[in-house]
């Protein structure tokens, strides 16, 4: 059966500037609101809206993003006709290369992507947190007629050149488009979410290669080929909940807007669920000594100290006494009594030994790493 859209997602990014807590693990692999991890919003977008086929495209240290993927079960991706794969990158003939840029990895997978042999493909980044009905673009894209449509947002005009950056006409047609400029002329950004006719942009990628034209980025090099060639390519206009969590403030600031039922992402929303792939943890315990407040507390938790405005995820242990206030603390972590931890993200599976204090601001987050032991006297205890 011929699949009319495949949704690929870039999940290979270093993810530099969230620092410890990527260093042995992928961006769209890092946790998120207790019970996810970041590639889950995209994952359970593409499922809600009706994808059937997804390729998640990694590069760097993919195990855990791996693991957590499986084979799909998690998001009902393995059934007869659907699936996930998971596209490593492979030595190529001339010697091991990297991918280099989005679209170069979006190249060298031509081979998967012809077999399932799509109408379009659907570009995806796998760390966004959001919620959007692919769908919908896709009649958009159908109704303009375009080759390549991309989803637009309004940004503040002081984070614009972080962005890709477009001028569009009255009918959302793109005249315009610069990548990350340092002045930009507009606040209208690319959300990095793409659709692409796959027999145009095939052809694109396979002349770059050919005539030595570098193709490599979507931003930097394709959308601009497109409009060299007078493609049509339009906007799609997305007015919701949507936040890069590519730095440690970032991934703060939404794990904590997060926390309130009422949410600007409606996370309690039944129409459109985000699934994850979890361990099954036994219930929570809040002890006599807690003090619970404002706070999301997962799975397998044993709270005995003072918890308020965060988030304590599955198998995560409080011990009396400890404070803990604005902070995401990630699965698996023992957090001893008497330390106090605020304004911080704490990564999976630390231990912050009795009494040690980890204490950020809301400019500057605290972060401890993955798998850290801090200040722990007797390591055994
Ligand atoms: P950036 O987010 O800066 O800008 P980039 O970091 O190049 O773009 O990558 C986008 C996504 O692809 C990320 O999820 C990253 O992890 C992943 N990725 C990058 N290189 C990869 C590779 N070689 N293999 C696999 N995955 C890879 C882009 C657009 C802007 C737009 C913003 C919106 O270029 O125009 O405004 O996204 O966030
Ligand atoms: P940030 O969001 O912090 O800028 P990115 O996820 O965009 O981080 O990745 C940072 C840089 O690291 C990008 O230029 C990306 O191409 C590069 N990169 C990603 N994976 C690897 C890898 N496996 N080896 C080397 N560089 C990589």
């Amino acid at each position: 059966m011929k699949e009319e859209m495949l949704a690929l997602i870039l999940a290979g990014g270093q993810g530099t500037r969230l620092g410890a807590l990527t260093s042995s693990i992928a961006k769209p692999a890092v946790q998120f609101g207790g019970r996810y991890r970041i590639i889950d919003f995209a994952l359970s977008n593409c499922v809600n809206s009706g994808i059937k086929n997804v390729g998640v495209i990694t590069q760097y240290e993919p195990l855990k993003l791996n693991a957590h993927v499986g084979n799909g079960s998690a998001w009902g991706l393995d059934g007869i006709d659907s699936g996930v794969t998971i596209l490593q990158p492979y030595s190529a003939t001339e010697g091991n290369k990297w991918f280099e840029g989005t679209s170069h990895a979006i190249f060298q997978n031509m081979s998967y992507i012809d077999k399932l042999d799509p109408e379009y493909v659907l570009i995806l980044s796998g760390d966004h947190i959001y919620k959007m009905d692919y769908d919908n673009m896709l009649s958009a894209h159908k109704d303009s007629q375009a080759t390549l449509t991309v989803a637009v947002m309004d940004v503040p005009l002081d984070e614009a050149s972080r962005f890709g950056i477009m001028n569009t006409d009255t009918s959302n047609r793109i005249v315009e488009f610069e990548e990350k400029p340092e002045h930009p002329k507009s606040t209208k950004a690319s959300m990095g979410i793409y659709i692409f006719n796959w027999k145009e942009l095939r052809q694109i990628l396979a002349n770059g290669e050919k005539n030595q034209v570098d193709m490599s980025d979507f931003g930097k090099n394709v959308i601009p080929a497109y409009l060299d060639a007078g493609e049509p390519v339009y906007a799609y206009e997305f007015s919701g909940y949507w936040k890069d969590v590519g730095t440690i403030e970032s991934l703060h600031e939404a794990n904590m807007a997060y926390i309130s039922p009422d949410n600007e992402l409606d996370s309690r929303d039944r129409s459109w669920k985000i699934y994850s792939h979890n361990e099954f943890a036994p219930p929570n315990f809040i002890s006599e000594t807690a003090q619970v407040r404002d706070s999301l507390v997962v799975d397998g938790a044993i709270v005995a100290g003072a918890v308020k405005h965060s988030i304590i995820s599955t198998n995560v242990q409080v011990h009396e006494s400890a404070v803990i206030e604005d902070a995401f603390i990630m699965t698996n972590c023992v957090i001893e009594s008497g330390a106090v931890i605020k304004n911080a993200i704490i990564g999976e599976g630390t231990r912050i030994g009795a009494n040690v204090e980890i204490i950020g601001t809301e400019k500057e987050i605290a972060v401890v790493g993955y798998k850290e032991v801090v200040g722990v006297e007797n390591e055994d205890s």
